[in-house]
């Protein structure tokens, strides 16, 4: 991580999958500040934009020195996070989690000077169409994913190939004790114990749920022919 807020991603790193991660020696993680690499008695990383306007931009040498100081591994890539990168998506986790490391880049202020774009960064990622004050949480958003998809992660016999998006669909509704909430009993076929029929459901749910709210991912989704027979009878029954 090349940021000027290195304190953001403490804790974050001691809990959860990704603390466990850490500190299990599934993923090394390496806080750099680039205020560190910042010239001159204030040591400034940022300074007013070249033809006016508001805001401050992040100056490129401090970033440049950064970037040089991180000792590199054979199959390393840099990702600058950023509103105009492409979209990050599962697809796209799948690719980073193949790298050896990975050097994310996290802008402040309205953004980095261009020539570091250009010099530095082979990869631009925007997690979505707002605005944040930083890319550290982007980041620390990339990071998760692509953590979870390294191999003992997840621990043991958890896999994450059912979860939503890694085959396109959202995932099914989940349920778990006490058996009656509020009035609401759990679907009787999860008491069954009849495993097909079980999948059979979960299945014809994530995909009833996928048409129903983002039916933009079925076009993309990658669908049995027992799938498009369950659609067929949602879509009859919506
Ligand atoms: C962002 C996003 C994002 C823009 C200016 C940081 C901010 C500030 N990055 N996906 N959405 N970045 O809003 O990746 O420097």
């Amino acid at each position: 991580m090349l940021t000027i807020f290195p304190g953001m991603f403490s804790a974050y790193l001691q809990e959860g999958t990704l603390g466990r991660a850490v500190k299990r020696g599934l993923v090394d993680i390496n806080l750099v500040d680039i205020r560190d690499f910042a010239a001159g008695p204030h040591k400034s990383t940022d300074d007013r934009p070249y033809g006016g306007g508001d805001g401050m931009v992040m100056t490129p040498e401090p970033i440049y020195q950064a970037l040089k100081s991180v000792d590199r591994a054979d199959r390393s890539l840099v990702v600058l996070l950023s509103p105009q990168g492409e979209t990050f998506d599962q697809p796209i986790a799948w690719e980073l989690s193949g790298w050896d490391q990975l050097i994310f880049a996290c802008g402040r202020y309205e953004g980095v000077d261009e020539r570091i774009r250009l010099a530095c960064i082979d990869r631009e990622l925007s997690i979505g169409d707002y605005i944040l004050s930083g890319g550290e949480l982007c980041a620390m958003v990339v990071m998760d994913a692509v953590a979870r998809l390294i191999p003992g992660v997840l621990g043991g016999k958890r896999s994450n190939l059912e979860d939503s998006f890694e085959d396109g669909l959202l995932e099914y509704p989940q349920y778990t004790r006490p058996r009656v909430f509020q009035g609401k009993e759990v679907p009787s076929v999860l008491l069954s114990g009849d495993h097909e029929k079980i999948r059979l459901w979960r299945r014809s749910e994530a995909l009833k749920r996928t048409l129903d709210r983002r039916p933009d991912l079925l076009r993309k989704a990658k669908l049995t022919s027992e799938d498009e027979e369950l659609l067929v009878k949602l879509r009859k029954n919506m």
